[in-house]
C-alpha cells in the first residue's frame, strides 16, 4: 500500500483510528498529487451560498417575507425549531467574509439574489436599499479580485407571490420575468456569470409535491403546475437575462442530478431506474434543449398536460452558455409499485454498508464522472460547470481549529472523478465547493455543515477549517 493510499484509508477511518485528528489532516492535506493546475488555467474554481442560507437579516432594511421565512417560523417545520432570521449574519459581514475569501485564494464566489430583498411583494415597489445590499457585495468581491456568479433564483420566492399561489400560478412568468429584469438592470454592468434557476427539481418536487420544504403545498395538481411553470420560466429568465446584459454575459442555470442505478442491476428494476432518472435528472434539462418532457419514461407526465397551453413548447427551450450540475450522491432504486409516480424506493446505501454522511447520503465519488458522461451525451449543452458539490460531517472546534479530514478526502475523491470525466474528453470547465460557510441547510437547519469554513451562529465567529486551508493550498498550485 503506498503512503497516499495509507493516508486515504486512514482519513476515511478517521475517526476509529487512533491518531489524533489533528495529525491525520495533516497528513490528508499533504500533497495528495491532485493541483489546480490540473484541470488547466482556463477551469473555474468557487465556493457556492444561497441568500436564505447564509444572509439573516430577514425583515432588514425594507426586505419582504420570503416563502421561507414564512415556512420556518411556522411550528414544527425545521428542525429544533430553527430559522434563518440571522443564519450566518452575510447580511451584516459580507465584507469580512469576501475578504476571507481572498485569504481563502478562491477565484469566484456564487451567491443568489432574495427576491423579496428587493422587490418586499415580489412585484412593483423596489426596495433600494437591497439593491444598494447587493451592489456592496458584487463591487466588494470584484475588489478583492473575486468574480460573482449570481443565481437569480434559489428558492426564497416572495410570501406576497405565494399568497397568490407561487409556482402553480401562471402569471408568475411574468412576476419572474419583471425580479429578472430589475436583476439584470441592477447588476449586470458587473456580473458576468448568472444562473437562472437554483435546481427547479429541487424546490418543485420538495415545495409543492411532498410539502417538505417552502411553501409546504403538496399533490400532483401543486407539483406540475410548478414544474411546467417553471420549465416556461427557464426560456422567460434565460430571454430576460439575454436581452438586457452585454453580449459577453455567462448565462447559465443549475441542476440537481444524480446517477441513478438499478439496484444489483436487475431487469426488473430497469424500468423503475429509467422513471427516476426522467423525474431526477431530464424532466427539466430536456425542454431547455427543446426535447420537451420525458414523456416516454415518466407516464405520470400526463398529468402536466393540462398546464401546457399552445405555443409552450416553443417558449421552453433556451441556448444556455453553460448548464450548472449539482451532485452529491449516488441514487440506487428498485421496484415499489406503492410509491406514486415513479414506484420505486431508494436503497439505502447505509443498509449496503456503503459509507455514508453527516446527510446519510452515499459517499461514492464515481458518481459525478457518471453523472458528467450522462449529461455530456446531450448535444446541446455547450458547457458543464460543477455548480456544487461537497459534504456535511460533524465538525467540532478543538483548540481554535477545526480538523475534518473526511471532507477533504470526500471533496478530492469528488475533484479526481471530474479530471477523470475531463481527461476523458468531458466538456466539464468548473467547480463550486458547496458551501463557503456553514449555513442554514433548510429544513434540517443549522446541524448539517457543509462549509469549508465554520461557523458557530451563537458567536458568528468564522474559523478556516482544515478542508478550507486545504483547498486555499490546492488553488495555489
Ligand atoms: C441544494 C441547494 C443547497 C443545499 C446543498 C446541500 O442543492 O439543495 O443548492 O441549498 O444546501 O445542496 O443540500
Amino acid at each position: 500500500m503506498t503512503r497516499e493510499e495509507w493516508f486515504r484509508m486512514a482519513a476515511i477511518l478517521g475517526a476509529g483510528t487512533m491518531l489524533p485528528k489533528g495529525l491525520l489532516a495533516e497528513m490528508i492535506t499533504a500533497d495528495n498529487g491532485l493541483k489546480a493546475s490540473d484541470f488547466g488555467k482556463d477551469f473555474i474554481w468557487g465556493t457556492a451560498t444561497a441568500a436564505y442560507q447564509i444572509e439573516g437579516g430577514w425583515n432588514a432594511d425594507g426586505k419582504g417575507e420570503s416563502i421561507w421565512d414564512h415556512f420556518s417560523h411556522r411550528p414544527g417545520k425545521i428542525a429544533r425549531h430553527e430559522t434563518a432570521d440571522v443564519a450566518a449574519d452575510f447580511y451584516h459581514k459580507y465584507e469580512s467574509d469576501i475578504a476571507l475569501m481572498k485569504q481563502m485564494n478562491i477565484p469566484a464566489f456564487r451567491f443568489s439574489v432574495g427576491w423579496s430583498r428587493i422587490l418586499p411583494n415580489g412585484i412593483g415597489q423596489v426596495n433600494q436599499k437591497g439593491i444598494d445590499f447587493y451592489n456592496r457585495v458584487i463591487d466588494t468581491s470584484l475588489k478583492n479580485g473575486i468574480d460573482p456568479w449570481l443565481t437569480c433564483y434559489h428558492w426564497d420566492l416572495p410570501q406576497a407571490l405565494q399568497q397568490k399561489g407561487g409556482w402553480t400560478n401562471r402569471d408568475i412568468l411574468g412576476w419572474f420575468e419583471e425580479y429578472v429584469a430589475l436583476c439584470a438592470k441592477s447588476f449586470g454592468d458587473r456580473v458576468k456569470n448568472w444562473m437562472v434557476f437554483n435546481e427547479p427539481m429541487a424546490f418543485t418536487a420538495l415545495g409543492y409535491l411532498v410539502g417538505s420544504n417552502a411553501p409546504g403545498k403538496f399533490g400532483y395538481h401543486n407539483f406540475f403546475a410548478a414544474a411546467h411553470h417553471a420549465t416556461m420560466c427557464h426560456g422567460v429568465g434565460g430571454r430576460t437575462l439575454r436581452r438586457l446584459l452585454p453580449a459577453a454575459a455567462n448565462i447559465g442555470t443549475t441542476f440537481s442530478v444524480s446517477h441513478v442505478e438499478a439496484f444489483k442491476n436487475l431487469s426488473k428494476n430497469e424500468e423503475t431506474r429509467r422513471r427516476c432518472d426522467a423525474l431526477f435528472n431530464r424532466l427539466f434539462i430536456e425542454p431547455t434543449l427543446g426535447l420537451g418532457y420525458p414523456y416516454r419514461d415518466l407516464p405520470a407526465l400526463k398529468h402536466i398536460y393540462k398546464f401546457i397551453l399552445p405555443g409552450d413548447e416553443a417558449l421552453m427551450p433556451f441556448d444556455f452558455d453553460f448548464i450548472g450540475l449539482q451532485n452529491y450522491f449516488r441514487v440506487i432504486v428498485k421496484n415499489f409499485p406503492l410509491i406514486p409516480m415513479v414506484h420505486a424506493i431508494n436503497e439505502s446505501p447505509k443498509k449496503l454498508g456503503h459509507p455514508v454522511t453527516a446527510m446519510g447520503w452515499e459517499v461514492y465519488p464515481e458518481g459525478i464522472y457518471d453523472i458528467l458522461k450522462q449529461f455530456s451525451q446531450y448535444k446541446g449543452i455547450k458547457n458543464i460547470i460543477v455548480t456544487e458539490n461537497g459534504t456535511a460531517f460533524p465538525d467540532k472546534v478543538e483548540n481554535g481549529a477545526v480538523h475534518d479530514p473526511q471532507r477533504t478526502e470526500y471533496i478530492q475523491s469528488y475533484l479526481k472523478q471530474v479530471l477523470r470525466a475531463k481527461h476523458d474528453g468531458i466538456n466539464v470547465n468548473g467547480y463550486f465547493v458547496w458551501s463557503f460557510i456553514d449555513n442554514f441547510e433548510w429544513d434540517s437547519g443549522y446541524r448539517p455543515r457543509f462549509g469549508i469554513v465554520y461557523n458557530d451562529v451563537a458567536d458568528e465567529k468564522r474559523i478556516i477549517k482544515d478542508s478550507g486551508k486545504w483547498f486555499a493550498d490546492f488553488l495555489k498550485k
